[in-house]
């Protein structure tokens, strides 16, 4: 393990010492292990606003906001005020409580293709009782996903899949029986042809399409114009239903997510991360008449004990109040893009490749010329560079995603001056690499 030069890390490297011998890789989700970038993983003390401080002490602007949810900022007093309020009169209930109307409602307002919707505990949970409904309801087994598209850890999504298993370049994962994923096709990302071709081929066997409408787990990676709605004129001539996987855009590329920006609206869409407001909530919902197939109104079973819980409900209902003041999209996209824009930019100007972009408050940036399209491209650009430029960037106090196929976030609470030091300091990085 390569140990920093110049951030002092004793107290982080004890600890993570410490958490491999009590947790596998020491730690409970594999990209934080810093396996793809190398170098000491930093151990977190605490977080506030867009920043981030390690147990020994060391301050970061956090540029992965928990992988999403913050984008209020870390900590933000009206979310946690209203969290300690709720959690005194207790931390579940296992039984209906209104704050689920509420968010529900909210949720029902500001997603267009969502008319009722079931809560449940993560992104991985809600993709996975997706993927069961899409089942249910057409009476079809197959799907399609795409390359470097990431729907959480469930079986029958762990096929060419982004994330964590892109980082850490895992082919398939053993434990993943064959027959699970023998009904998972896969097609690359932005290629309509590949997706017609599939229907063709399967005739009748296809329950869906789910995707990431902007790719966060492959890299950052736009739909090419045309894409998405490809998608829905293809599903609507096949019989099959198109899906949205938001969990990472949902209320952060616009308040109504990527199919209120595009103006797609999809059959069914899975949300998670920002509804949450940094507390564990995954969700899926879409039209009526499907949702009505969810038991208990109807016989496709999905069930969870802390589902729809008045702590989660209570973060989620504030952030999103907070998301619905005047401004906030603009003040988000104007500030990501700078950093976006003027991340390529020095790498450019200091004679790397690279290419970026960025939608609202998610961004991302490779070290390849490009442009990325999908998982293929993304593929070719430079890890090991990205391994030091990440390290780099650590040691001048700026904490971003610790892999190439993971996409970056911003907040609320990220400054211009944030940006300015943080362009500053890749300035810096880039010119050594
Ligand atoms: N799969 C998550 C990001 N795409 C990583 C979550 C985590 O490590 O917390």
């Amino acid at each position: 393990m390569t140990t920093t030069t110049h951030l002092k890390t004793t107290r982080s490297e004890e600890i993570f010492a410490a958490a491999q011998k009590l947790m596998p890789g020491g730690v409970n989700s594999p990209v934080r292990a810093f396996k793809s970038v190398g170098g000491q993983p930093i151990v977190v003390d605490r977080v506030k606003d867009a920043y981030m401080w390690d147990v020994d002490g060391n301050q970061y602007i956090d540029y992965i906001g928990t992988w999403g949810p913050a984008i209020c900022g870390h900590a933000h007093p009206y979310v946690i005020k209203a969290i300690q309020a709720a959690a005194e009169k207790g931390t579940s209930f296992g039984a209906p409580n209104y704050l689920e109307n509420v968010l529900a409602e909210m949720v029902i307002d500001a997603v267009p293709s969502v008319e009722m919707v079931r809560f449940v505990n993560s992104g991985t949970e809600a993709c996975m009782s997706v993927l069961r409904l899409m089942r249910a309801f057409t009476g079809r087994e197959k799907i399609i996903k795409f390359e470097g598209c990431y729907h959480g850890h469930a079986d029958m999504f762990l096929v060419k899949a982004g994330s964590g298993v892109a980082t850490l370049g895992l082919p398939d994962s053993p434990g993943v029986p064959k027959s699970t994923t023998a009904a998972t096709l896969t097609a690359p990302f932005n290629d309509l042809e590949a997706v017609k071709a599939l229907f063709v081929e399967n005739p009748g066997d296809i329950a869906g399409v789910i995707l990431e409408p902007v790719v966060g787990n492959a890299g950052f990676i736009p739909p090419d114009a045309g894409f998405l709605e490809g998608l829905r004129e293809l599903t609507q001539e096949y019989g099959a239903l198109l899906v949205f996987d938001e969990v990472m855009t949902g209320f952060r590329i616009a308040y109504g997510g990527a199919q209120a920006k595009f103006g797609i609206t999809p059959d069914l869409t899975t949300l998670g991360k920002v509804i949450g407001g940094g507390l564990p909530v995954g969700a899926y919902g879409g039209r009526r008449d499907i949702m009505q197939m969810v038991a208990p109104a109807g016989p496709m079973y999905q069930a969870g004990t802390l589902s729809g819980n008045p702590l989660a409900m209570t973060a989620g209902i504030k952030t999103l109040e907070l998301l619905q003041r005047p401004g906030t999209y603009d003040q988000l996209e104007r500030i990501t893009k700078t950093l976006a824009d003027g991340l390529v930019q020095v790498a450019q100007e200091t004679g790397h490749a690279a290419c970026g972009g960025s939608i609202s408050a998610m961004f991302g940036f490779f070290f390849t010329a490009g442009p990325v399209h999908n998982y293929e491209d993304a593929k070719t650009c430079d890890l090991q560079k990205f391994g030091r430029f990440h390290r780099g960037m650590l040691e001048h106090g700026v904490y971003l995603a610790p892999s190439q196929f993971e996409a970056g976030f911003t907040s609320l609470a990220h400054t211009d001056e944030d940006v300015d030091r943080t362009l500053q300091a890749a300035c810096e990085v880039m010119a050594t690499l």
